[in-house]
């Protein structure tokens, strides 16, 4: 058996694929759960993508049902697990709370009671998100802002924070939570603004939309780049203790001026497009998020490599690549 085993949930999104091709590089063996679905295509497309598919070994399983895990688990006997699986869009939150619940949330108890269980002595890392912060308390969050969840979805997450901070100080067990603002990439999610925004810059400018409907455009966001903040993941399961960590950029950017940069990357006006969709307005808003990680940087060694501008020109250049490819992710 290889002395290193990763265990990930959520190897098929976004996190998942550049976690994975993270830890093969280190010569990991990486192994994932992937819960069944009737398209075959849908279960290793990010990871084909970044050309790693083959490198990966998958397992039927699903957060809502511990036998599963128990049994994968058994099998592999990670030495590090990485519970990145979530129901992570924020406005289908209020559509399925009670999902949301059970996987964001209850999820990582059958995760932690798995790792409980089955291999004790493996590390464990919870995917925390800036969302808990919601109605912010602070004008820059770092990892003692009181947090004030807007949506299901961050109430969820606390609630998996918490467990993690309760397992460590229960049972001993080596968790760490990575409290991680927004991070993107050309492997983002469709429906996440970034990526709509990218993808309909591409469209636009390959002629195939004239508009792109949007919901509050004066939000702001911490945005990074994903292939960084795996990093940060991996460091915090090196270190000897296991703590919480937030993991950003330190720089807040609107949806309108996001927009505006991806515009100009093909030398269009985003004024000349954007149309206010109501349908993408959401019960409660998160209205500002800006993150301080110089615990991350001090302990982990950690700092972000992407500029913003770096991040929305590689997704537009991707999204273009990809429409004119006739290729789908
Ligand atoms: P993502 O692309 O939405 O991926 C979510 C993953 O969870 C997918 O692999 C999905 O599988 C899986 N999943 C959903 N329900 C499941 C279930 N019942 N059983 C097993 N797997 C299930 O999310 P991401 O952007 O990579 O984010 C990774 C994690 O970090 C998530 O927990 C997210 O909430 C959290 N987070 C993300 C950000 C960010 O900005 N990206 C920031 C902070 C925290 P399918 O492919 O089958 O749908
Ligand atoms: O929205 C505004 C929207 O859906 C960002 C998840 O990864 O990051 C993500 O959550 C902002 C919001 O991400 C549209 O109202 C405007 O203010 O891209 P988003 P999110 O809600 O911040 C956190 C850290 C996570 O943990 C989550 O898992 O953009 N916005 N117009 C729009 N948003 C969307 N999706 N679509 C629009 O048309």
């Amino acid at each position: 058996m290889t002395k290193h085993r990763a265990l990930i949930t959520g190897v098929t999104g976004q996190d998942g694929a550049y976690l994975s091709q993270l830890l093969l590089e280190k010569g990991y063996a990486v192994h994932g759960v992937v819960r069944r679905s009737a398209s075959a295509d849908v279960m290793d497309s990010r990871a084909r993508w970044l050309g790693i598919a083959d490198q990966i070994e998958l397992h039927d399983a699903n957060l809502t049902d511990i036998t599963s895990l128990l049994r994968v688990f058994d099998q592999v006997q990670p030495t590090e697990i990485y519970n990145l699986a979530a129901q992570s869009f924020v406005k289908s939150s209020w559509q399925q709370p009670y999902l949301t619940g059970l996987v964001t949330g209850l999820g990582a108890a059958n995760v932690l009671e798995a790792l409980r269980i089955s291999c004790p002595g493996a590390r464990y890392y919870q995917a925390s998100s800036s969302e808990m912060y919601g109605l912010v308390q602070d004008p820059i969050q770092n990892e003692n802002t009181k947090f004030y969840p807007r949506s299901p979805y961050a109430a969820a997450k606390l609630y998996a924070h918490w467990l993690t901070i309760n397992y460590r100080e229960s049972f001993n067990i080596h968790g760490s939570c990575g409290i991680l603002f927004n991070h993107e990439s050309p492997l983002r999610g469709i429906e996440f603004v970034t990526r709509k925004i990218t993808d309909g810059v591409a469209r636009i400018r390959l002629g195939l939309a004239k508009t792109l409907p949007l919901g509050n455009l004066e939000a702001k966001r911490d945005w990074g780049h994903a292939k960084d903040y795996v990093k940060a993941m991996w460091l915090m399961l090196q270190q000897e203790r296991p703590d919480d960590y937030v993991v950003a950029t330190g720089r807040t950017t609107s949806v309108r001026e996001f927009c505006h940069l991806a515009f100009s990357c093909v030398g269009l006006k985003a004024d000349d497009f954007i149309e206010i969709d109501d349908r993408f307005l959401r019960p409660a808003e998160v209205d500002f998020l800006l993150g301080d990680a110089s615990k991350a940087a001090t302990q982990l060694g950690w700092t972000p490599e992407t500029t913003l501008e770096q991040l929305v020109s590689e997704m537009v250049e991707a999204d273009i690549e990809r429409i004119e490819r006739g290729a789908r992710l």
